[in-house]
């Protein structure tokens, strides 16, 4: 796979290929990445990247030349490569759209800066528009790392370990169970008897349990999209009817319970 991303700021990504797992993935040749300046494309004596918009207003706008320019030397570098424009105003980026992108030879990520590029641009040198939310950043660069980091760790081989893509969370669709690492006992907290327990089998029938209530109180969104099995609504259902019969036990003992609340069993 092979990312380019076109930037104003390339500095900005030496430290993001030079740790972790993206680092290991370009020493493997997992992954090629490289950030080219936008401005070693402009012209003239200031090499400008950027001017005032038509029209009039506030800030400043990409101008096309230097950008279509870069974009062309990078589809040169890399053929057969996307072209994404990073910007508020693309679709939002997500698990699916990562997965979607692993799939090409490579990407080229155009970083927007200012109050945007020309318009121009997009129509032909743009295959894709993404932002990867809804809040306000001061430039594409962040976006443009993240989709490279989330798009890297799907390719195969390259979160090393018995690790793999699969097993997160999302691409399951929930939220992953809670972790526990020594000591044994940390600031009076004990760690789940179960989990010390060597039951693979319980071991597993926990986690999936923990995972799904996790997912309920704090992704109900999560839920709603997703196709249950069997074996995972039961768990549920054993779940609300251990919190029923709390409940009920405790109306039994409260003196406080409100009238026509039941008082049996
Ligand atoms: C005044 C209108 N602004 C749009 C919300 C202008 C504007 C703000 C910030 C234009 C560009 C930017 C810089 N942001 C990005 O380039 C960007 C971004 C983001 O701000 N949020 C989420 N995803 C992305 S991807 C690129």
């Amino acid at each position: 796979m092979n990312f380019i991303a076109l930037t104003i700021f390339p500095e900005m990504f030496i430290p993001f290929w030079e740790h972790g797992i993206i680092k290991r993935a370009i020493e493997q040749n997992k992954i090629c990445a490289a950030a080219i300046n936008i401005r070693d494309y402009a012209q003239g004596r200031h090499r400008e990247t950027d001017d005032r918009p038509y029209g009039g207003g506030s800030g400043m706008v990409m101008k096309p030349e230097p950008l279509t320019a870069a974009i062309r030397a990078a589809a040169e570098q890399a053929p057969s490569s996307r072209t994404i424009l990073l910007t508020p105003q693309g679709r939002c980026f997500n698990q699916k759209v990562a997965r979607e992108l692993a799939s090409s030879e490579g990407l080229i990520l155009v970083c927007g800066r200012y109050e945007g590029v020309d318009e121009r641009i997009c129509h032909e040198f743009i295959d894709d528009e993404i932002s990867i939310g809804d809040y306000v950043l001061t430039g594409g660069e962040l976006a443009a790392m993240v989709i490279i980091d989330a798009v890297t760790r799907m390719i195969p081989g390259t979160l090393g370990g018995e690790d793999s893509a699969e097993k997160d969370s999302f691409s399951d669709g929930v939220l992953k169970h809670p972790q526990y690492t020594r000591p044994r006992v940390f600031e009076g907290m004990e760690v789940p008897e179960v989990l010390l327990s060597g039951n693979h089998k319980e071991i597993e029938k926990w986690r999936l349990k923990t995972s799904l209530i996790r997912t309920f109180l704090k992704r109900k969104d999560l839920l709603k999209a997703r196709h249950m099995s069997g074996p995972e609504i039961e768990i549920l259902q054993k779940w609300c009817r251990d919190i029923e019969k709390l409940i009920s036990d405790q109306s039994l003992h409260s003196s406080d319970a409100l009238p026509g609340d039941q008082q049996k069993r």
